[in-house]
């Protein structure tokens, strides 16, 4: 990541860093935002051909302030920046290579400090691109799982003959709500889609994964579908307070996922410590897997407290990934996981898979 971006995100969510607070400072700000108006803007396409950009804005008021906005196309989480004009309206752009051909519903919503919200929308229509022959082959697309417990990642690999505009993942049916995202890591396989959902809101047991992926004329194609088994039991869930090396949770010998989530509050971050015992000569990885948007830090750290490995500041669209290789002697070694900003909308769940070579 770099400076601008983490300061981009740091100016982002200062606002969040305030209490819950209205105004005054007293009482608990419980007015949400009133949007004024949300516009969806296709712009005409290019001279030379290609994607035409499409503006999505939107006017709000709070009594407070607004402090982020977010727009959702068909309901589906457009997963991307949304910057405040001088004028004070809100602005996310993209492109129609993004969006499939037709008429779709655009959803703004206002956020202020307090997490009070309310939403706007607007019709945006997409025409398809000028082609010589009319894409009428859908695309092809293929679903993965990972994970079982706490979070799980969902990936796709699709591809078109033409683009693929979208690719959306549904459980048992239901969209995850968030359009899928392209590439995880360096070393994912061309043409792979992921999105990451939250295993405790969903019941024990088997649950159905579909990927439906849509080109740039409208034609969609629904993946084979792949089951995601829900086991709460199958790893250690945080417990708080685990602030200090002293309320650390203790990890059992053999476990080897975690799960836990970030929660700030008047703009302290969360921290979550997790004790466990290094046998010697052993070298312990740990990989973090988070939701987007959050910047978190994870470190291994020995039982003075002294950092042992890891002290980056990691996006968590990268993978966080640690290790320690412990001398002859076993040792009590504690992970630490932080957060740059407050928890928001409850979005700072993580994951953590330990293995030990
Ligand atoms: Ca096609
Ligand atoms: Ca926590
Ligand atoms: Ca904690």
């Amino acid at each position: 990541m770099t400076v601008a971006m983490r300061c981009r995100l740091a100016l982002a969510c200062a606002p969040l860093l305030l209490s819950a607070c209205g105004g005054d400072g007293s009482s608990p700000d419980t007015t949400p935002p009133q949007v004024m108006s949300t516009t969806a803007t296709v712009q005409p396409p290019p001279a030379g051909g290609g994607p035409a950009e499409v503006y999505l804005e939107v006017r709000a008021n709070d009594n407070v302030k607004v402090t982020s906005v977010k727009f959702l196309i068909d309901g589906n989480d457009v997963n991307g920046d949304t910057q405040q004009n001088n004028d004070g309206t809100w602005l996310h752009e993209m492109d129609t290579a993004h969006i499939p051909a037709g008429t779709h519903t655009v959803t703004s919503v206002a956020y202020d400090a307090a997490g009070n919200s309310s939403e706007g929308t607007a019709t945006l229509t997409v025409a398809p691109p000028a082609l010589a022959t009319p894409d009428t082959t859908p695309p092809v697309v293929t679903a993965a799982v990972d994970g079982s417990f706490g979070l799980a990642k969902l990936t796709a690999i699709a591809t078109d003959d033409v683009q693929v505009a979208w690719v959306q993942f549904l459980v048992d049916g239901k969209s995850t709500g968030f359009l899928g995202r392209e590439s995880y890591m360096g070393s994912d396989p061309r043409n792979q889609y992921f999105t990451i959902i939250d295993t405790t809101a969903l019941s024990a047991g088997a649950h159905q994964v579909v990927v439906r992926a849509t080109d740039t004329s409208g034609n969609s194609t629904d993946s084979a579908p792949v089951t995601v088994t829900v086991d709460s039991t199958a790893g250690l869930t945080e417990t708080e307070p685990n602030d200090t090396l002293a309320t650390a949770n203790s990890v059992a010998a053999g476990t080897t996922l975690i799960t836990g989530t970030l929660t700030g509050a008047n703009g302290k971050p969360d921290v979550d410590l997790y004790k466990l015992s290094l046998p010697a000569n052993q070298t312990l990885r740990v990989d973090m897997l988070s939701f987007q948007y959050q910047d978190m830090q994870v470190t291994l750290l020995d039982a003075n407290g002294k950092l042992l490995a890891g002290n980056e500041w990691m996006s968590a669209s990268e993978v966080n990934t640690i290790s320690y290789a412990n001398g002859g002697a076993a040792q009590d070694v504690t992970i630490s996981v932080t957060s740059l900003t407050v928890g928001f909308d409850g979005l700072d769940r993580y994951r953590l898979t330990l293995s030990y070579q």
